[in-house]
């Protein structure tokens, strides 16, 4: 193969970019060896628009076999009857429930993206936003976690056509069964997005909504470790609708490529070192919230079940913008991120939100994970910019720890 000089060189910068940093972007991991690989594969060079043994190309005999070997791997991974493999990402997971399930201008109840919620969960920038009639439910004020007698007062008000929960910016652990309650009261669908906490439903370290939403839709990179894509897990019942609603409503031809490469994630996932995996995302992201108490940093709701956590900033008097700005010159790698009731707007926030797949992945152990917190915490407190002594440290400890 002719080298491409210019690509290679952004690979080779990012290379070292991702080794050499500490990420902490909840939503980020690095994918095995294999998964990258077959992402790569020449499955690409197949068009394969409809579903296995209903293809409307010729050809399809082994890309028939390569999604059949996802679904059933994913079907086993998550204990479920039906699964789509097709969509292109969680958005689009997203789009095909609400254009199958729902007539435009239906209304939708969803976290507000402030505290936590996706932007394809009914924003006004969003198409969700634009086509549906979206109302939104919030998480306690004081608390900071959902209010589901608050949840259960907008339902009845509103009466939504569809419930959605499952967020991007939420540390503790969501009550499937009591949102199924209030959607079934209502006479709602229940939609549950897992995007963010896949890996740990899969290895029963969150509840699962499994037999319990209508629907449930993920991404499949983030603490699933798979390839960039999406999934949807729906009832029997719904699940024809479904399939027409990815395909041939919001989407074409499949990436068979990325459908080849989640097979390989969810045998990976089916395994006990990825139990393990998942069990210390969750310890080191427990590890850190107590690190950044110890060192007087509020952490949203006073703690974290999951893998990631929000920071509320105010009281250290550096907003989030900031924040991300002087720790990505350190090498760590986090997002702004608003909190609830965030007085700035989303362009700068009070928060960051930290999270650990992809430190975990890294196979960071406690005494460097600590050692980074600690970092975290004196480059948020100290007023230089002058932080190279920091950004040595941080590099020093990435550098030796393994890559997939
Ligand atoms: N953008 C993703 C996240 O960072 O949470 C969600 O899609």
């Amino acid at each position: 193969m002719k080298k491409d000089l210019e690509v290679e060189e952004i690979i080779d910068k990012e290379n070292i970019r991702q080794r050499d940093s500490a990420i902490f972007i909840a939503s980020e991991n690095y994918a095995s060896e294999a998964v990258r690989n077959y992402t790569g594969s020449i499955l690409t060079n197949k068009y394969a628009e409809g579903y296995p043994g209903k293809r409307y190309y010729a050809g399809c005999e082994n890309v028939d076999i390569a999604e059949n070997l996802a679904i059933n791997r994913g079907k086993e991974l998550f204990e479920c009857d039906h699964m789509n493999v097709q969509p292109h990402s969680g958005s689009q997971a997203n789009m095909a429930v609400y254009m199958s399930l729902l007539q435009t201008g239906d209304k939708i109840l969803s976290l507000s993206l402030d505290h936590g919620g996706h932007l394809s969960h009914g924003h006004n920038v969003n198409f969700s936003g634009k086509l549906f009639d979206i109302h939104n439910y919030y998480l306690n004020q004081d608390t900071e976690i959902i209010d589901y007698e608050q949840l259960k007062d907008v339902a009845r008000k509103v009466q939504p056509k569809i419930i959605i929960c499952g967020y991007s910016a939420y540390s503790r652990t969501i009550d499937f069964q009591k949102f199924k309650q209030i959607a079934k009261e209502t006479n709602a669908l229940l939609m549950a997005d897992i995007a963010h906490i896949a890996g740990l439903v899969a290895c029963k370290l969150h509840p699962s909504p499994v037999g319990v939403a209508d629907i449930v839709t993920s991404t499949t990179h983030k603490t699933l470790r798979g390839p960039r894509g999406g999934i949807a897990i729906i009832s029997k019942e719904l699940s024809r609708k479904y399939d027409r609603g990815i395909f041939p409503m919001i989407q074409g031809g499949p990436i068979m490529n990325t459908i080849l490469a989640k097979a390989v994630a969810f045998k990976e996932a089916l395994s006990n070192d990825f139990k393990n995996y998942s069990t210390n995302i969750i310890s080191n992201s427990k590890l850190l919230a107590k690190i950044f108490q110890e060192g007087g940093l509020r952490i949203v709701s006073g703690g974290t079940d999951n893998h990631l956590m929000l920071l509320d900033l105010r009281n250290i008097k550096i907003n989030g913008s900031e924040a991300e700005e002087k720790l990505n010159s350190v090498g760590i790698i986090v997002n702004k991120n608003a909190i609830p009731f965030d007085p700035l707007p989303p362009n700068i926030t009070s928060g960051i939100r930290v999270g650990t797949p992809a430190i975990t992945t890294r196979r960071i152990n406690e005494e460097d994970l600590s050692t980074i917190g600690d970092l975290i915490i004196q480059t948020l407190k100290t007023p230089t910019k002058n932080l190279s002594d920091i950004k040595s440290k941080v590099s020093r400890i990435m550098q030796k720890l393994p890559l997939p």
